[in-house]
């Protein structure tokens, strides 16, 4: 008898085939609460989370008796698991690195050339009928290229956003991480996040989410930066104090930012949609086809791999 397995979302055809040839499986429809992650760790051997729901201690200890032994994540970020409660109570835990990196670094440079050169605005202007025709100092942005990018957390995609920066841009780059890295180009690390908001015309967060980076990025980091520069967080927005970002917007500390995630998802407060320097999209880091059917089959990969009783490839 095939093993229960619960995608807790709808994630595309090819992934949830897939899962089916070993699986028998269930297809969700909203994120999970608490209650739902404990009912799903009792009723599913094999489940496949992802953004939104939540697998937190309370839930693995709420859910008594569990059967499941594995939670593939479909994502790189996995936040919203608690991991060593997981651990604790014997089920593995997988990620999908790597195959979401250049769509994320994508949308990192979207939203620096968004915000830098206020295409939000532009396109509100146009689609209202409100454009008046060129004028020589309409609508005036910043250049990207040859500024100095920086970066705070420097793994696989703090990375490949510096890559397109320095070859496609032109930009020197700096960059905040716990240790040293040589991504093949040059860029220099800098002691504090302080130091590398202070010197760089590009702020753009990298950092894994979880306990340890919530908050991080406050008020003191919005201080430091100049005037002329440009915030841009494609990580998770518990790291930024997000009434700090707004204030640095409102006073004209920074002169933007570009954000693809927020501190309580899908809200994003009044304030921060006032702000004409910014520009916002829904959480799309990852969102191509081609990249969610990669996320999805190394998911896919991972929770096999434990069905067959092997080690799992992406443990985390
Ligand atoms: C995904 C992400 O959209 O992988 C992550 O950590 O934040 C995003 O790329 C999300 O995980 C849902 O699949």
């Amino acid at each position: 008898m095939k093993k229960r397995c619960l995608i807790t979302r709808e994630q595309l055809e090819p992934v949830l085939d897939a899962l089916r040839e070993t699986f028998d499986l269930t297809v969700g429809r909203d994120p999970l609460d608490e209650a739902a992650a404990a009912a799903a760790l009792r009723d599913y051997d094999a489940i496949v989370p992802t953004l939104g729901d939540r697998f937190t201690a309370a839930a693995f200890e709420a859910a008594g008796e569990i059967r499941c032994g594995v939670l593939a994540n479909v994502g790189v970020g996995y936040n919203h698991i608690d991991v060593e409660a997981a651990r604790a109570h014997g089920v593995a835990v997988s990620n999908t690195p790597d195959v979401l990196t250049d769509a994320t670094a994508d949308i990192g440079l979207l939203l620096m050339l968004g915000a830098a050169r206020r295409a939000s605005e532009g396109e509100r202007l146009v689609r209202a009928g409100e454009w008046k025709g060129f004028g020589p100092k309409t609508m005036l942005g910043t250049d990207v290229s040859g500024k100095v990018l920086g970066v705070a957390g420097f793994g696989r995609i703090g990375q490949a956003v510096a890559r397109r920066g320095h070859l496609g841009f032109g930009m020197e780059v700096l960059y905040w991480n716990r240790s040293a890295k040589d991504p093949g180009f040059p860029a220099r690390k800098v002691e504090t996040l302080e130091e590398l908001a202070a010197r760089v015309d590009f702020l753009v967060v990298c950092l894994p989410g979880g306990k340890e980076t919530v908050g991080v990025v406050g008020a003191g980091v919005f201080a430091a930066m100049k005037p002329e520069s440009i915030f841009v967080n494609i990580a998770r927005g518990e790291i930024v104090d997000e009434a700090a970002l707004i204030e640095a917007l409102e006073s004209g500390a920074i002169a933007g930012a570009g954000l693809d995630v927020y501190a309580q998802e899908p809200f994003v407060p009044e304030r921060l949609r006032a702000c004409e320097r910014c520009f916002l999209l829904p959480h799309l880091g990852s969102a191509t086809v081609e990249t969610r059917i990669a996320m999805g089959m190394v998911a896919v990969r991972n929770a096999r791999a434990w069905a067959d009783g092997k080690a799992l490839p992406q443990a985390v």
